[in-house]
């Protein structure tokens, strides 16, 4: 079954988002998400440019093959720019193999190992009234699961507070907005918030909450402890990752759950921190972690060491990303929870998808393939608008990791 088109596709239903589209000899065709928050056209240009002329005349089956070959072919690896492209490649390759053999992509990768995938909600507030309100509010939209993040008084922009309700999203249009950040007041919030979440909504919901890698180790080992008595699902990215030994620190200073990788690419990234059973969740997903085929070999490298996936799942992420999250959440044996940040209504036109939510919990659906399609005609009507995330400075001007 050869190739005999790919094409990206470049929208802006809202946000922008890059779709790789394969199509086969016999009309058969296959979406991947190529999306790079920020550095969108970057990966489009790796992918036209350099991939689809490979691509052309390619059996469409040969999925692992295909990717050692982009993987391994051009000598430079890694890196999010090329493993987005590798990502986009063979979450399409999975999806055109689920309609040439008509199954659902979850049964290709051994079936469903659960009934439906448990999922977390973003629930932001700009003080802590506001976010208990929030949090209230998931739950009662049915979430079991919601991420608690709050301003910081007197903190401008601070991470995670977004500018509705429903959908929170981190990029602005036209040059980044530059946001504020200091450490020891933010410190001293978390506890106070989460504190008062357990007492006002009790101990059934389980309650994340997101770092933005912001802390130093010995920081973050200080929040994980001080958090310990609400009995958090998880700490996520308490420091940046490039050093995986830092985990060391934490690990020994707290038994609060770590959940890392949203921002990793290759198992490489992350190996460390596995086999030395430094965290308890990683992150990564199929987009920024080389598709389907690369995360199913994560998982099974956390599963020897009991660490659960967490797939990231930002509105950054097209509905063709959430979907093959859906279908990997649902299949593979150690998974943990799938983030869910819901997409606007517009995004959602564009992306028609077989996915549902239901009562804190999300099911990929059994159309064969992954259940999701792109239409381009209305895409057409969404053209590229250029949008960054915001660069974060202390107190004092220094550019501080976002
Ligand atoms: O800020 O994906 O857990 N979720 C997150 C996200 C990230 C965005 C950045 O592109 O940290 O909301
Ligand atoms: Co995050």
């Amino acid at each position: 079954m050869r190739i005999v088109d790919a094409h990206v596709n470049i929208c802006s239903p809202g946000r922008n988002f890059v779709t790789l589209k394969i199509v086969t000899e016999d009309g058969v065709y296959g979406l991947g998400d190529a999306t790079l928050n920020g550095r969108e056209l970057a990966v489009a240009s790796y992918l036209r440019d350099h991939v689809v002329p490979l691509l052309i005349g390619r059996d469409a089956r040969r999925i692992e093959d295909t990717w050692q070959y982009l993987y391994k072919g051009p000598y430079l690896r890694r890196g999010p720019v090329t493993m987005t492209a590798i990502g986009a490649v063979d979450t399409a390759l999975w999806d055109i193999l689920g309609k040439t053999t008509n199954q659902p992509v979850y049964r290709l990768l051994g079936g469903a190992s659960r009934d439906a995938v448990l999922v977390y909600g973003h629930a932001n507030g700009s003080s802590i009234e506001d976010t208990v309100d929030a949090v209230k509010r998931y739950a009662q939209m049915g979430y079991r699961a919601i991420r608690a993040q709050s301003a910081i008084p007197g903190v401008l922009h601070a991470y995670g507070v977004g500018r509705g309700t429903m959908y929170y999203e981190p990029a602005e249009k036209g040059r980044p907005l530059e946001s504020v950040w200091s450490t020891e007041p933010y410190l001293d919030l978390v506890p106070q918030l989460f504190d008062r979440l357990r007492r006002e909504v009790g101990f059934e919901l389980h309650l994340l909450h997101d770092v933005h890698h912001r802390l130093t180790p010995i920081e973050a080992a200080r929040l994980g402890k001080s958090l310990e008595p609400y009995r958090l699902f998880w700490l996520e990215d308490p420091v940046p990752a490039e050093q995986q030994t830092s985990f060391r620190t934490i690990r020994q200073h707290t038994t609060t759950p770590i959940a890392i990788g949203e921002v990793f690419n290759t198992i490489y990234d992350c190996s460390q921190l596995i086999e030395e059973e430094l965290v308890d969740y990683i992150r990564m997903t199929v987009v920024h972690g080389g598709g389907v085929s690369h995360l199913r070999k994560v998982a099974a490298l956390a599963e020897l060491h009991h660490v659960r996936t967490g797939c990231h799942g930002a509105t950054d992420l097209s509905p063709v990303a959430m979907a093959a999250a859906l279908h990997f959440d649902l299949s593979v044996h150690n998974f943990g929870i799938q983030e869910y940040m819901r997409h606007t209504d517009e995004t959602d036109r564009v992306f028609p998808h077989a996915y549902s939510f239901q009562a804190g919990a999300m099911h990929p659906g059994d159309a064969p393939g992954l259940g999701v399609d792109l239409d381009e005609a209305l895409a057409a009507t969404y053209p590229y608008d250029p949008a960054y995330l915001p660069v974060n400075r202390r107190l004092d001007g220094t550019v501080h990791s976002w």
